[in-house]
């Protein structure tokens, strides 16, 4: 099986390739990657059966020539930081959604299946005390310009299904955390701080609740989707992982070692989402997935170990990263 992942040197498109070495050894993977800031080719396993191909998504010569020799065409890439989004949408308009187009215009042309990898925040928020959670009937309600161009992104791939025979799966994920993602995100934000001796980052007062899963939990429900999802369908994934903002920051506090009241308030994010919850029924029922990490403290506390062992992977980029939280007073 030849696999064609875009997005694959970030954060859950490298764990994707990693895993997928290991559930399907026979496959052949292509790593499209513009390697932006958030891309590193030091994300991937050094292995014969991975090669990496810098590129853009939205260039239509490139994606002709890689999705023409593929099986499968599974998208992670996107410009994927809320923040960055409120500071310059633009990027957010070119790889979302104009490079989401130019690759479903590939697989109509090319007959290839498609996976589309998008995020619960093109749902918009809940109330706190809202006993609903987002399913895949629940209308799009996008807040920022990262949700809305992922939003776009969705209901092209849609549109392709029904108007051309594309296909097509989608699915909407909550909150991923684990190894290699990039330290502007939430958790390895509060973890390399703590380790550069400066205090964790909460946003406003730190009630806005997140459905934490693990990345190797997403990714196996992504394989699951592809080998068993019905064409056109749009399935949630997610692990009941409901924690507050302030909760999650006292608990990465204890893990490593530190008073559990060691942060600072900082502004809040402008429109900031206050409640993503998934119910994934669907996904576990139909296609009998189920996530195997169920302990978030212990995935917690992997995870810090995680970054303590690898500082020559996140250093480079995390004084770039701090700037810019500065520029916007975070
Ligand atoms: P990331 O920012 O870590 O990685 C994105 C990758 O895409 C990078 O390697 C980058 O170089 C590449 N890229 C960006 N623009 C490109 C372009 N024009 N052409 C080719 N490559 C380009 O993001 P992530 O957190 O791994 O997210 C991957 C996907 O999963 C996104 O679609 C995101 O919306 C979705 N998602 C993320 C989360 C989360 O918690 N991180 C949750 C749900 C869904
Ligand atoms: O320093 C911080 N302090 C803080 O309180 C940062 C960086 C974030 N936050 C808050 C904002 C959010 O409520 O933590 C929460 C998580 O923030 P992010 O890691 O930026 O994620 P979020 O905005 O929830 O978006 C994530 O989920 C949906 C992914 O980054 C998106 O790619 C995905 O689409």
């Amino acid at each position: 099986m030849k696999v064609l992942v875009t997005g694959g040197a970030g954060f859950i498109g490298s764990n994707f390739v990693r895993l997928t070495l290991q559930v399907k050894p026979e496959a052949r993977i292509t790593v499209l990657d513009a390697l932006t800031y958030a891309g590193n080719g030091e994300s991937l396993p050094a292995d014969e059966r991975v090669r990496l191909i810098q590129g853009d998504i939205a260039d239509p010569d490139v994606v002709n020539e890689l999705v023409k020799n593929a099986d499968v065409v599974v998208h992670f890439a996107a410009e994927s930081h809320n923040d960055n989004s409120l500071d310059n949408p633009w990027p957010f308009v070119h790889t979302n959604v104009v490079g989401t187009f130019t690759l479903l215009e590939a697989v109509r042309r090319h007959d290839v299946r498609f996976h589309h990898i998008s995020t619960d925040e093109v749902y918009g928020d809940l109330e706190l005390d809202d006993p609903a959670k987002f399913t895949p009937t629940t209308p799009y309600n996008p807040s920022s310009p990262s949700s809305a161009t992922k939003a776009g992104s969705d209901l092209l791939v849609r549109a392709w299904v029904r108007s051309f025979q594309v296909e097509a799966t989608i699915s909407n994920c909550s909150n991923n955390y684990g190894p290699l993602q990039h330290v502007e995100k939430f958790i390895p934000r509060q973890i390399t701080n703590i380790i550069d001796g400066v205090k964790p980052k909460l946003y406003g007062a730190g009630l806005n609740v997140r459905d934490w899963i693990h990345v190797d939990d997403h990714n196996s429900a992504v394989w699951a989707i592809i080998d068993r999802g019905r064409i056109g369908e749009t399935y949630l994934i997610g692990a009941d992982g409901e924690l507050d903002n302030k909760t999650v920051i006292e608990m990465i506090l204890e893990v490593m070692g530190q008073p559990r009241d060691a942060y600072d308030h900082v502004a809040d994010r402008p429109g900031h989402d206050m409640r993503y919850a998934i119910d994934a029924t669907k996904t576990r029922e139909e296609l009998g997935w189920e996530p195997g990490f169920r302990d978030f403290a212990a995935g917690l506390a992997d995870t810090v170990a995680w970054y303590r062992e690898h500082e020559d992977w996140w250093r480079r980029q995390k004084a770039e990263a701090e700037e810019r939280y500065a520029r916007l007073g975070r």
